[in-house]
């Protein structure tokens, strides 16, 4: 007999879906999206449809591994806590708490993950990392311009006259919005999409630009000041944002056709971005992407500036969203989320190496592959070859666990229990095994349980997922919204509104927008380097986790037939920057930029097919982003 179990997808991804795991005779046998849920609408993603392939690979870790010589030993999972214990303990008390780093990244989005946290806090506190590489600078651009970052319902949407895809890629990335852009054109509303690379959801749009990388400050300006020229601007913008006066001497210190230029499209495009932009409620969806750049801060806060003075903040139909408070609903505040130090995120490979009194000397890795994914992955590599102890947890031997002196298998997504809010929408979920874990894999949680066990850290520790999930849901059972109810299928946040701002009150010191009104500095070039390297998501890996098959050899990168001049289609190409190179397959496409060559994100490290290992380390203007996108490249023939 088959039973369906209601649960929810953990993964890094802006929707996190309602999921009915259907299970037979002990096992997973088929997932779906729940077709009642009205974001998820009974679909999954092309990389979580294939998720059983992952859950059941044989490649997956069963049992705890040891290093050993050039490679690793199989131990038990009494012997791997003790040997955890015994050199975490006689590292923190010889060296100090400080000298052990803790780092987390976005394997799984569970909530119950912030308990891992809160047990290295308890036992140092140790070192923790500060910045994000992911939306770090997005974040503080929302942070200065608006003193929080959240969006309107995700369905508002369906009232916009003109919704603005800036820098995004649904159809990859976010594929649940798709649905709703397409709702939303039915009713009438105009789609733009700007991006410098053309991708599928062009066909959904009605206008495309393909700026330079990193042009939109430049064109965002010029669309402002188009909208001050043409008194197309909110007459009541000066009652609710500050620095008005600031922002328009901005955007007039250079004529459209000079920001036209910079940001390489025609001024009419421009002013065709500032009519659609008037015709409100128009509203504005921020891509991740393209603030993972030197001035990717700059860029959302230009973003922010032009739908405040076009007046479409806070009105249904309207606003500029970035992110979706995926946590706001859930109370962590009992949570010990102290570190005695911070060590830089998008520079972590070389804050490791350089870290003084005292040196890190052990790394414990939850949910992430630094190695694989965060810029600079050769110094990351070496950072944590050279450490006495590192330990990985992970469902499977990544580049970073191959680095490790002791790895511990975890669970998959479908035997996981906890908590997750989205960040493409304000619906929050229960995750719940479909099936218990296996034998040879223990979750995150029973980890530090018992480690916290063995270290006598508390009762505490010693609290079920669902123990840890009632107080986490404390804020919102007071707020009407039980456990139970998130278990039955999920739950809008009970504290997100449909319309941010509603009341043109915002949380900064003044209450007012604080409009941005001064342009970063010029960003250097990179001599001899001519293109720029766009790492971007493709449909069939979460980041390095790919799905079905493991993919071998090179990876695929596309191009403007000008971009490589010497190469053919299928060629095997050398892409090299000042840092690094990897081995690419060429794919020749003619409605590419000429400036940029496209890759995927994820990687394979030791198999020389990972774009981090070209891309420096490098922060954004404000909020320790990683400006993965600035990375310059060139492409060379590989020897055969
Ligand atoms: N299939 C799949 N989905 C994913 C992920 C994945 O690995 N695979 N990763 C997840 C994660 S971690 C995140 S954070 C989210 C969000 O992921 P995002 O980073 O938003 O997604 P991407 O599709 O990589 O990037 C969005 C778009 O930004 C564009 N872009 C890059 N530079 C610029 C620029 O200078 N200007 C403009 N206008 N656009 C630019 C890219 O060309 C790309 O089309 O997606 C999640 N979803
Ligand atoms: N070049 C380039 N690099 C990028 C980006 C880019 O655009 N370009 N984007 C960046 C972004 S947006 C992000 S968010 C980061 C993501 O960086 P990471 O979060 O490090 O990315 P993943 O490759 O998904 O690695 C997560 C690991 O967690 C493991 N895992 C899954 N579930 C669990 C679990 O429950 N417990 C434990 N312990 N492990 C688990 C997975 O098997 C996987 O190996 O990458 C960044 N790197
Ligand atoms: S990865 Fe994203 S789109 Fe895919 S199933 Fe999970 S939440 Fe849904
Ligand atoms: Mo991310």
């Amino acid at each position: 007999m088959a039973e369906v179990v209601r649960t929810a997808c953990t993964r890094d991804c802006p929707d996190a879906c309602a999921i009915l795991a259907h299970v037979e005779s002990g096992r997973v046998v088929r997932i779906q999206g729940d077709p009642e849920h009205p974001v998820t609408r009974g679909f999954l993603c092309q990389r979580t449809s294939r998720y059983l392939e992952r859950h059941n690979d044989p490649e997956r870790l069963r049992t705890p591994l040891v290093a050993s010589g050039s490679g690793f030993r199989r131990i038990g999972w009494n012997e791997a806590l003790n040997l955890a214990v015994r050199r975490l303990r006689e590292i923190r008390d010889r060296y100090g708490p400080a000298s052990i780093l803790h780092y987390r990244s976005g394997g799984s989005l569970g909530i119950v993950k912030h308990v891992v946290d809160h047990f290295f806090a308890r036992f140092g506190p140790v070192s923790g990392k500060r910045g994000d590489i992911c939306s770090g600078g997005g974040d503080a651009a929302q942070e200065a311009d608006f003193g929080l970052s959240d969006s309107h319902d995700l369905l508002d949407l369906l009232h916009s006259r003109q919704i603005f895809l800036w820098g995004k890629n649904p159809y990859v990335s976010n594929v649940h919005l798709v649905p709703v852009l397409r709702e939303a054109k039915e009713r009438g509303a105009g789609i733009v999409l700007v991006d410098p690379v053309r991708h599928r959801t062009a066909e959904l749009a009605d206008v495309y630009l393909q700026p330079r990388p990193g042009g939109d400050l430049a064109l965002a300006s010029g669309v402002a000041r188009t909208l001050f020229e043409k008194g197309w601007t909110d007459p009541e913008a000066a009652s609710y944002c500050d620095g008005l006066d600031g922002f328009r001497a901005l955007v007039f210190s250079r004529p459209l056709a000079d920001w036209a230029r910079a940001a390489d499209v025609a001024p009419v495009e421009i002013v065709e971005l500032a009519r659609r932009l008037a015709e409100r409620p128009a509203a504005i969806l921020v891509g991740w992407g393209m603030q993972r750049r030197g001035h990717g801060g700059a860029i959302v806060r230009a973003l922010d500036a032009l739908s405040a003075v076009s007046g479409n903040l806070g009105i249904p139909g309207g606003g500029v969203s970035f992110y979706f408070q995926r946590r706001g609903a859930f109370d962590v505040s009992t949570l010990d989320s102290r570190a005695a130090r911070r060590l830089c995120e998008p520079l972590l490979g070389r804050e490791i190496l350089d870290a003084r009194d005292p040196e890190i000397r052990a790394v414990w890795i939850t949910a992430a592959n630094p190695v694989a994914m965060l810029p600079d992955s050769a110094t990351v590599a070496r950072a944590l070859e050279t450490r006495e102890f590192v330990v990985v947890v992970d469902t499977h031997l990544t580049d970073t666990a191959r680095r490790a002196s002791l790895v511990l298998p975890t669970n998959s997504m479908l035997e996981a229990d906890d908590l997750v809010g989205a960040y493409g929408n304000h619906w929050i979920h229960a995750v719940r095994p479909a099936v218990p874990r296996g034998e040879g894999v223990r979750s995150d949680l029973e980890i530090v349980s018992a480690l916290a066990d063995r270290l006598g850290l508390g009762r505490e520790f010693g609290r079920s997922p669902r123990e840890w999930k009632r107080v986490f849901m404390q804020r919102a059972e007071a707020a009407g919204i039980s456990l139970e109810d998130v278990e039955r299928g999920g739950a809008k946040n009970p504290f997100a509104g449909n319309v941010l701002f509603a009341d043109r009150r915002f949380p900064t010191p003044t209450g007012r927008v604080r409009l941005m009104t001064e342009l970063p500095s010029e960003l250097p070039g990179e001599q001899g380097y001519p293109l720029y390297l766009l790492s971007n998501s493709t449909a069939p890996a979460q980041c390095s986790q790919w799905s079905g098959p493991r993919p071998r050899g090179e990876v695929e990168a596309t191009c403007h037939p000008d971009a490589a001049p010497d190469c053919r289609e299928g060629d095997v190409v050398r892409i090299e920057s000042p840092i690094g190179a990897m081995r690419a397959r060429l794919v020749l496409d003619p409605r590419q930029r000429r400036d940029l060559v496209l890759v995927p994100k994820g990687g394979r490290f030791d198999e020389g097919a990972c774009a981090n290992a070209l891309v420096p380390a490098r922060t954004t203007d404000i909020g320790e982003g990683a400006a993965y996108l600035d990375a310059r490249v060139r492409i060379v023939r590989a020897p055969p």
